[in-house]
């Protein structure tokens, strides 16, 4: 029983095995791949084990607190692989999509092969470690720093682990080689594209692990996107052991269809070796294939099959909300969709090569594209730090050679932020010639390994220190971040730098590739200032941004940073750990500034009643009025438009700057808004929160949420509760008496602080305050109500480094004073000699609640007493309890 009982279940085992073998891998096309993004085994060095699937970053929860750091060192994966007989005399290859940053994978123990750095592919033989029974891998993964990988530091966070897919490919001893950079060994150049004929130039790596020498045909066939036949050549060789390069020229395609991003007109080359004895397919593989040829002219701009193309689009970071860089497939993908959507034509892959998803779907929904490798700020003048650049530029060239979407190849970003030896000229001279020799190698490697595309080096704003130090020079095209308007000087200060740029270095073709500025969705304003993160500052940034270029042809294009927000660890400001300036959120909901993009795009009639994220409105009542007037934008396309509240038309207004602006009186409750011009409508309700202008009014008070020193608006999603600004007092009403807005500490240009408030994710509630406050009011009618006062010292603690993208850098130690007061309400003492930094710690929130008798028509009336120093009050909350 026992007995017959084990040979049942081993014969179904081996049933299931061939099975499962038969149908993953029987793709009829001499090679097969199946993902092993399962069961895998995942400890941190000594951790404890869990099972984890791929993609996966040990980082995704240590980003979600609010301490600036998370762990960097090495994680160790582990699982079994699921090998039979039928993979015997193959060749066994694991191809790794992403690692970061340092890899070492072994296979039964043994190593099998080691890649550095954390972006770009990497593919590790591994048929000789091989007993097919009950093989395992293990992936040792670090992240560490290391002074010789790049990035060094960089605005965002470098999140450790086997974070992109991992495949098991399994291939005939002959087979297109596995071995060229981690590339399909496939490269496809087009030496001449025309509207009328078309040439491709096939260049195939092809190894033959095996002893036997073999002759086979390859055989190369370009299928239109129908799938019919096109052209096909064969070549027939006689490949001994070890590698042979193939190059197949197929001329004179005729009237080839042009790829565009109106047209994303993908071919298809599908390459064979073929026995040649046997006709059966060795191996097999697929590449994308568009026509198109294009040109950067330094006064006219781009030219995509020979018409003048302004790009305009985004750039991109590869994390997601709570995930960190371990980001699905289908999020990836839809990146790109939504940059589609938004009108975008370009894609900067920044900072570094991303998932093989992004540049397929650029191919297939027509984004140009460039990429880069991560030598971000800073290098390290070793001879590691070089080779390792060189390394990853080749591997970026030759793994993403195929894509259509791809027409420059970029290598620095800002790499004169961060300068060393400021103190020794001497020493700095000798590492800004390091650094410029190092630009030399890897644009003169560019352009040897793809003489077809174009290079790029990527500048921040200081325009003469690049050209002293040579760096404008060496590419062919110059980009610029620029930032005016944010980090330094008027949005209007961009337009002259483009104009500097056209003149002085007047061969160079240029483009934008970084421009924004922070727009934290839960902030809004009616008197946006730079730094307030107001969505409305970002708004008037973006088309003082989009008015310059779209005006001046000799710029190339623009593209936003950045299509959504992303990790950046060491930021604080509103939203700490997170780099606000994308057009979407990190869970990608758009911002209103993607709907100024869509309308300043669209090639169709576009009308868009913005304010979209901010539905959930509140302000005080125009003097004894029921109604609050407040302005609403429309974004379009359309000359004009015409705006309806509750049926009642509020007028046309013409568009500047792609928006128009009424001032809408809104109504306690639900305001429905219609937006009309000609057949195109867009309409929205909106929920208005009344505040009375006099608490003797009409409008029943329940409950108000004050900002103090602010002029912003705060949204609190996940309380569900709205701020508003603060007034002086006004008596019958409510405002604080004393004092003004707290202006920063020092040199810093901030709007209140930027400092990551501790115990709370509403830092911007209590990043604003008034400082020397006497008293605050409300003349409440008679009743029980709950009060709440908040506060959190702004100055001192931990002094930070100026904003790391400052170019002003003008910081200085932050000056101390002593903050003593007493808070007393309506006479009675409630908080005695609060010393907020003492009692509670610098930038930490702090939230005193009570409730309030009011009787015999006193109303509440709060006293802020100074003993050393200036009282401070941050936020106040006043709710009726009845
Ligand atoms: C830059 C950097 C980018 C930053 C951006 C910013 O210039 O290239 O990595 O994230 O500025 O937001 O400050």
């Amino acid at each position: 029983m026992l007995k017959s009982n084990l040979v049942l279940r081993s014969t179904l085992l081996l049933f299931f095995a061939s099975f499962w073998m038969m149908n993953t891998y029987g793709q009829d096309a001499g090679r097969k791949t199946i993902s092993l993004n399962d069961q895998w085994e995942f400890q941190k060095e000594n951790g404890a084990t869990e099972k984890v699937n791929i993609p996966h970053t040990w980082n995704d929860k240590d980003v979600l607190d609010d301490v600036a750091s998370y762990y960097r060192g090495l994680g160790i994966y582990k699982r079994k692989l699921k090998l039979d007989e039928t993979a015997k005399g193959k060749a066994v290859f694991l191809v790794f999509n992403g690692v970061a940053q340092e890899a070492e994978v072994l296979v039964n123990g043994k190593s099998a092969g080691k890649h550095i750095g954390s972006y770009t592919h990497f593919i590790v033989p591994i048929t000789q470690y091989l007993n097919y029974k009950d093989d395992v891998v293990e992936v040792r993964a670090n992240n560490r720093f290391n002074e010789d990988i790049p990035p060094l530091t960089a605005d965002f966070t470098f999140f450790g682990g086997i974070y992109r897919n991992v495949t098991l490919l399994i291939t005939d001893p002959v087979h297109f080689s596995q071995k060229e950079n981690g590339s399909s060994g496939i490269f496809i150049t087009t030496p001449q594209v025309s509207a009328s004929t078309a040439s491709v130039q096939i260049k195939c790596s092809i190894d033959n692990t095996s002893d036997v020498a073999k002759k086979v045909q390859v055989l190369t066939t370009i299928y239109d996107a129908k799938g019919n036949k096109v052209a096909n050549q064969t070549v027939a060789v006689n490949l001994g052991r070890g590698n042979m390069i193939v190059v197949q020229d197929l001329k004179s395609i005729q009237k080839p269809e042009l790829w565009s991003p109106e047209n994303p007109y993908l071919y298809r080359v599908v390459t064979k070796i073929i026995d040649a004895k046997t006709k059966a397919t060795i191996d097999q593989v697929s590449n994308p294939l568009g026509f198109r040829w294009f040109k950067f002219d330094s006064d006219q701009g781009f030219f995509l099959n020979g018409k003048p193309l302004k790009l305009i689009g985004a750039s991109r970071h590869q994390d997601y909300e709570n995930l960190g860089n371990a980001t699905p497939d289908a999020l990836q993908t839809r990146d790109i969709e939504l940059l589609k959507n938004m009108g975008g034509n370009f894609l900067r892959v920044a900072h570094y090569p991303q998932d093989p998803l992004i540049l397929e779907a650029c191919d297939r929904l027509g984004i140009l594209a460039s990429v880069e490798i991560p030598v971000v700020n800073t290098i390290t003048e070793s001879e590691a730090f070089t080779a390792n650049c060189l390394n990853m530029q080749t591997e970026m060239i030759k793994q993403n050679f195929n894509h259509p979407s791809i027409i420059i190849w970029a290598y620095m970003n800002e790499i004169l932020l961060r300068p060393k030896f400021t103190t020794d000229k001497p020493r700095q001279q000798i590492y800004y010639d390091h650094i410029r020799e190092l630009a030399q190698k890897l644009d003169d490697l560019t352009r040897k390994e793809d003489p077809s595309r174009y290079t790029l080096l990527v500048n921040h704003g200081a325009f003469d220190i690049y050209n002293r130090v040579g760096l404008t020079k060496i590419p062919m095209i110059v980009g610029w971040n620029l930032y005016s308007g944010w980090y330094s000087g008027v949005p209007a200060d961009f337009a002259r730098f483009l104009d500097r740029h056209h003149k002085e270095l007047a061969d160079k073709p240029m483009l934008v590739t970084e421009y924004g500025a922070d727009a934290d969705p839960r902030i809004r304003s009616f008197l946006p200032v730079r730094f307030d993160k107001s969505i409305e500052y970002a708004i008037q940034f973006n088309q003082v941004y989009l008015n310059a270029m779209l005006s001046r042809p000799f710029v190339s294009g623009g593209m936003a940073w950045n299509l959504a927000d992303f990790n950046s660890e060491t930021r604080e400001e509103t939203m700490p750990h997170i780099n606000n300036k994308g057009l979407l959120t990190i869970g990608r909901e758009p911002k209103d500034t993607y709907f100024l993009y869509q309308a300043y795009l669209a090639s169709k009639p576009y009308l868009k009643i913005t304010s979209d994220q901010w539905k959930d409105r509140a302000g005080i009542a125009d003097s004894a009025s029921s109604t609050c007037t407040q302005p609403l934008q429309v974004a379009t396309n359309l000359k004009s438009v015409e705006l309806f509240l509750n049926g009642k038309s509020l007028g046309v207004k013409d568009a500047v700057d792609h928006i128009c602006q009424w001032n809408v009186p809104f109504v306690d409750g639900k305001n429905q808004l219609r937006a009309v011009s000609g057949d195109h409508t867009d309409q929205t309700d909106l929920n208005f929160q009344l505040q009375p202008y006099r608490f003797a009014d009409q409008i029943k008070f329940k409950d108000v949420n004050v900002l103090l020193g602010s002029k912003r608006f705060y949204i609190d999603e996940k309380e569900h509760q709205l701020w508003i600004p603060d007034q002086p007092y006004r008596a019958g009403s409510w405002g604080w008496i004393g004092g003004e807005p707290f202006k920063g500490t020092n040199n810093r240009i901030t709007y209140g602080s930027d400092k990551n408030i501790l115990g709370t994710n509403n830092d911007p509630v209590y990043q604003t305050q008034q400082v020397g406050i006497k008293q605050f009011k409300f003349d409440v009618p008679d009743g029980e109500y709950e009060l709440s006062l908040l506060f959190a010292e702004l100055v001192g603690g931990e002094t930070k480094e100026a904003l790391a993208y400052n170019l002003d850098n003008n910081h200085k130690k932050e000056v101390v004073e002593q903050r003593i007061f007493d808070v007393a309400i309506n006479g009675a003492p409630f908080m005695s000699k609060l010393n907020i930094a003492t009692d509670y710690g610098y930038t930490t929130a702090v939230k005193k609640k009570t409730t309030i008798t009011v009787q015999n028509g006193k109303g509440i009336v709060i006293d802020f007493n100074a003993i050393e120093g200036k009282p401070v009050l941050n936020a106040i909350q006043l709710r009726k309890i009845y």
